[in-house]
């Protein structure tokens, strides 16, 4: 079944890096992704039995980007 969460992205510069972001993630076995560049957020849907979301951070940060903790 799918769920989903809302994921902080640092890093990005401009809207592309955006678009970036949801590639990296969306190439990920049952993840849908959709970056919003102003709110530096990634809003991600997916199948928990694929994908954790140790290995969605970890695409982010091969891509460049960071996810930064929440405060
Ligand atoms: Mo915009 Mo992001 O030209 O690497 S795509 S800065």
């Amino acid at each position: 079944q799918e769920v989903t969460l809302t994921l902080p992205i640092g890093g990005m510069t401009c809207a592309g890096c955006a678009a970036t972001v949801e590639k990296v993630l969306r190439r990920l076995p049952s993840v849908d992704a959709q970056v919003n560049f102003a709110a530096e957020r990634a809003a991600v849907a997916y199948d928990p039995a694929q994908v954790s979301p140790q290995e969605m951070i970890a695409a982010v940060e091969t891509a460049g980007y960071d996810v930064p903790p929440e405060t």
